[in-house]
């Protein structure tokens, strides 16, 4: 794509104030040397100490947001709150919410549109499964979670997404570079075809699914690769630096 690389880090369910304060210290203290954009996910509750002392050019993001405003929905962060606090960023529809949280196409397209209503930006994420991946319905899939966004959503400048492919993810099972790049060139050409060209031609399309220090220089590579989103490889300042350092 044509954006500029962006590079995700997804904390997921981890870590303790003390242990975010050592990594937020390693990745100040790391050598960013490329041009690119960092985001770094961590849970709600680490919010606030991140702001505090995670400098630039990391930038924040929440990992969901609840589909709307705020109100009796006991255990929910709003996106205003998000907003409110000063973060510009959230991901939505990550696998694992998907998965284990019940959030439907349509819930994620609802929390996406309302988190991008209040200027926000979204890393949406979309990917298969393995048994969608083996019966030959990957791209059907992916395209079925972004046919719900197109739905409650028209202005696309502020989405990243992220394409994580299930089987990948958290597993060591790295998708090889090639079919990556035939799955993110999927996912651009349906873009092209249901929403613009040019918003395909714009969109970054981030890889997903244990990206690490020593596989990210070959999928970076790929033309249609504009980025990654790291969990495991992202609670550890080298490696996540070493990553942002792929970016081509
Ligand atoms: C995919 C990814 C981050 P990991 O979930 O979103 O995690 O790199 O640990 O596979």
């Amino acid at each position: 794509g044509e954006g500029k690389f962006i590079v995700g880090g997804n904390w997921k369910c981890n870590g303790t104030t003390e242990s975010i304060a050592q990594l937020i210290s390693d990745l100040n203290a790391g050598t960013i040397t490329k041009d690119l954009e960092v985001v770094c996910a961590p849970p709600f509750v680490y919010l606030a100490q991140t702001q505090a002392s995670l400098g630039p050019p990391f930038e924040i993001a929440a990992q969901n947001v609840w589909t709307g405003a705020g109100g009796a929905y006991t255990g929910e962060i709003s996106a205003d709150m998000i907003k409110d606090l000063g973060i510009n960023w959230t991901i939505t529809g990550h696998s694992e919410r998907r998965a284990l949280c019940g959030e439907s196409n349509e819930i994620v397209a609802e929390k996406t549109a309302y988190a991008l209503s209040l200027g926000l930006k979204v890393i949406v994420c979309i990917g298969e499964s393995l048994e969608e991946r083996q019966n030959g319905s990957t791209l059907a899939v992916c395209c079925a979670q972004l046919k719900a966004v197109a739905e409650v959503v028209s202005d696309w400048s502020n989405i990243v997404i992220a394409y994580e492919p299930i089987w990948a993810i958290g597993t060591g099972v790295v998708a090889t570079p090639e079919q990556a790049q035939e799955t993110h060139a999927g996912i651009r050409k349906w873009l092209a075809a249901a929403v613009s060209p040019e918003v395909a031609s714009k969109m970054r399309i981030q890889y997903g699914g244990s990206v690490n220090a020593g596989n990210c220089d070959v999928l970076a590579q790929q033309d249609d690769i504009d980025g990654f989103l790291v969990g495991g490889a992202s609670l550890q300042g080298d490696s996540f630096i070493t990553i942002c350092n792929s970016a081509v």
